[in-house]
């Protein structure tokens, strides 16, 4: 079993290779599709995201793996041909989100705490029968006055913990995702130290639930500036600072981090990963998990009409290409102006 998990991991985290996030909830992609003013049917839901998965030369050359809603595991392509199955024949890994959210954290104002290990176990048997070979969990924690409370991130850590160990047992690899919110006005000092104390806490949870780390993926958020804060850190000190946290809190028998994008432009989230490869050598392979930043053009250029699939696919192939360089250090900002 730990030879599976741990070849499924190294896989997702191929050379130049990254996760494509599409498993956006109904409410999240309902607010996605109103942006472009079109329908959030369950058909144009299929529709968008068969579009994506589609785009063979992203698919092909640049992504690892997809992250599904429960949803689009169970839908078949206007074809009839199940949606894992256009996926896995383009290489890539089906995976699926299977927390069920983030909800008020009762006791602590302000906080969340993620659910979804109810009926966990049998949820995992039945999503590996539907193909799904690596999953999701999301924690969210919020910076602001006085939080994060010891109590939200410890509560996190604990399900975040729990969730890993049962996909293992499952034989699919989990993706522990303890974001950090960009939100605030706090300064990128303060977004090091939460980030510190929440992936110290999980990784004492994952050992003490025996959890094995060849078999998981960390998707952690960047060391960034609040989106309010009045000085924003440039991407050298982004790259120094989240690598420096980083290189403290998580071991090195971890084979791939991830990273969300967190609401960062398209641009500044392949800068950021770019310069982290380019500037240090680290125990870890460092890639991409993002959703909005590899899909933000995409949707745009689709606006809810099948005449502009081609157009959507090429922005979307663009953007994982982009993202594929920062996975080996070697994307440029020229590279953007020349496309
Ligand atoms: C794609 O969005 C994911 C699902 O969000 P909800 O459960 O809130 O609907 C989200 O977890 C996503 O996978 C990560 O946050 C990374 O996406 P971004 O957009 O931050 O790169």
């Amino acid at each position: 079993m730990t030879v599976e998990l741990e070849t499924t991991a190294q896989a997702m985290v191929a050379d130049g290779k990254g996760i494509l996030a599409a498993d956006e909830s109904t409410g999240t992609i309902q607010k996605r599709f109103d942006s472009i003013g079109a329908d959030c049917t369950e058909d144009n839901r299929r529709d968008y995201r068969e579009m994506l998965f589609r785009a063979s030369d992203a698919m092909t050359n640049y992504i690892s793996g997809v992250i599904l809603y429960d949803e689009t595991l169970r839908q078949n392509a206007k074809d009839g041909t199940p949606i894992s199955q256009i996926i896995s024949d383009t290489g890539a890994i089906p995976g699926i989100k299977v927390d069920t959210g983030a909800k008020e954290l009762a006791g602590c104002p302000g906080e969340k705490v993620t659910e979804g290990l109810d009926g966990l176990r049998e949820r995992f048997a039945e999503y590996y029968d539907l193909g799904a070979r690596f999953a999701k969990w999301r924690a969210v924690i919020t910076i602001g006055d006085g939080i994060p409370s010891r109590t939200c991130i410890q509560t996190n850590a604990h399900a975040l913990a729990r969730y890993a160990a049962l996909a293992q047992e499952a034989k699919i690899v989990p993706i522990v995702e303890p974001e950090v919110l960009m939100d605030g006005p706090h300064d990128i000092a303060r977004c090091f130290e939460v980030t510190e104390a929440a992936l110290n806490a999980l990784y004492s949870e994952l050992y003490t639930q025996k959890v094995h780390l060849e078999g998981t993926i960390l998707k952690p958020n960047m060391v960034l500036s609040g989106t309010e804060c009045g000085t924003q850190a440039g991407v050298e000190e982004v790259a120094e600072q989240t690598v420096k946290c980083l290189k403290r809190a998580v071991p090195s028998a971890v084979p791939g981090l991830c990273f969300l994008s967190g609401g960062q432009s398209d641009e500044d989230a392949t800068a950021h990963l770019s310069a982290m490869n380019e500037m240090f050598d680290m125990p870890w392979k460092l890639s991409f998990s993002y959703g909005r930043a590899l899909q933000a053009a995409a949707l745009k250029a689709w606006g809810g009409k099948a005449e502009n699939e081609a157009a959507a696919q090429s922005a979307f192939s663009h953007r994982a290409k982009m993202n594929s360089l920062a996975a080996t250090g070697e994307w440029k900002t020229t590279l953007e102006k020349a496309a």
